[in-house]
């Protein structure tokens, strides 16, 4: 039998496809949000993607699980940003959303839209005090 308020799960995505924060900010709070409909409970796996800017150094590696329950259609994502001293450039890196899964009784469940991932620029607080 079909629970008929779980037919417009919706789908996930990061609310913006890019990010910009100066290093010394200490945090970037990623929004993943959900579209097309709020029924039943999904859920998506997040990790951080080291590109130019390196993990533990530039910021602090992330991986997890958000739990999106009924009616819910925002979270976050939070990243530390770790300052230094050094004049660089601005440095990126990648959150990325996968293995998006429906709970129980779910169905219509479409996993991650046009935006699964978003690209963090942290910008150099040092080059301008010389
Ligand atoms: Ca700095
Ligand atoms: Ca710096």
């Amino acid at each position: 039998m079909l629970w008929a308020s779980c037919v417009t799960p919706g789908f996930f995505e990061i609310e913006h496809s890019s990010y910009v924060v100066p290093e010394n900010a200490g945090q970037v709070q990623i929004s993943v949000i959900r579209l097309g409909g709020k029924d039943g409970q999904i859920r998506v796996k997040y990790k951080t993607v080291a590109r130019s800017a390196a993990a533990q150094t530039d910021f602090l590696p992330v991986e997890g699980e958000l739990v999106f329950e009924e009616g819910e259609d925002r979270k976050f994502i939070v990243v530390q940003i770790l300052n230094d001293n050094v004049r660089e450039p601005a440095e990126m890196f990648e959150v990325q959303l996968f293995d998006a899964k429906a709970g129980r009784g779910v169905i219509n469940f479409r996993g991650t839209g046009s935006k699964p991932m978003t690209v963090v620029t942290i910008q150099d607080d040092d080059s301008e005090k010389i």
